[in-house]
């Protein structure tokens, strides 16, 4: 019996890992964790970048912010474990403001790490503001296409501060911290991207 046990006990370790893919407690319930972060991704339906951006905010996220070369390989080897080589997916960088200058737009911080694909960003037509990551040679990509007319899927991406409400006593406390004084979730965990995680509740 005991050995029964902990077969069933690693099998479930080697399910709930498979592809890197960690049904982790600390995402919100339909996220999983790629590396450090807590990703949503919308394979099944594409939409414009807006519509995108507007995805992630009704799932409590944002766009994904890809802010080093192994959080993209994280979402890269995801991506082409997944076979998802003829889909394009939004994150939420845009040149919209100034052109040639890409802001994360939920964090309002420049794009200051980047993979782009070659000859990208060229502002295809004069249209192309928003970036989205497309199979290339050998991985996934950056490259700027347009915001309102191309049709992606979304990567939603859970920022840090909402793992410390993982235990779901902190979360419907949260909750009912965010519904006093705030839209939804990601506008708190936008307003204190930069503050250190574990002061956000002594910060208000
Ligand atoms: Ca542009
Ligand atoms: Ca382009």
């Amino acid at each position: 019996m005991q050995g029964f046990i902990t077969r069933v006990g690693i099998l479930l370790f080697v399910v709930t890992n498979f592809n890197g893919l960690n049904a982790d407690s600390n995402c919100a319930e339909g996220f999983f964790k790629l590396g450090e972060k807590c990703y949503l991704i919308k394979a099944d339906t594409r939409m414009n970048w807006y519509q995108a951006s507007h995805f992630c905010r009704q799932h409590n996220s944002d766009l994904a912010v890809i802010e080093s070369e192994s959080e993209m390989q994280s979402i890269n080897d995801y991506l082409v474990q997944q076979k998802y080589f003829d889909s394009h997916f939004w994150i939420d960088a845009s040149d919209l403001a100034t052109e040639g200058e890409f802001v994360y737009h939920s964090t309002g911080q420049p794009m200051n790490y980047s993979r782009w694909s070659v000859g990208q960003p060229d502002n295809y037509k004069g249209q192309e503001n928003c970036v989205r990551l497309w199979y290339t040679t050998n991985g996934f990509y950056m490259n700027d296409g347009a915001c309102f007319t191309e049709f992606a899927h979304p990567i939603c991406a859970l920022t840090q501060p909402f793992l410390i409400f993982s235990n779901q006593l902190f979360k419907s406390t949260f909750k009912n911290f965010v519904d006093t004084f705030f839209h939804d979730e990601a506008s708190v965990v936008s307003i204190s991207y930069k503050k250190n995680p574990t002061n956000l509740l002594t910060d208000w």
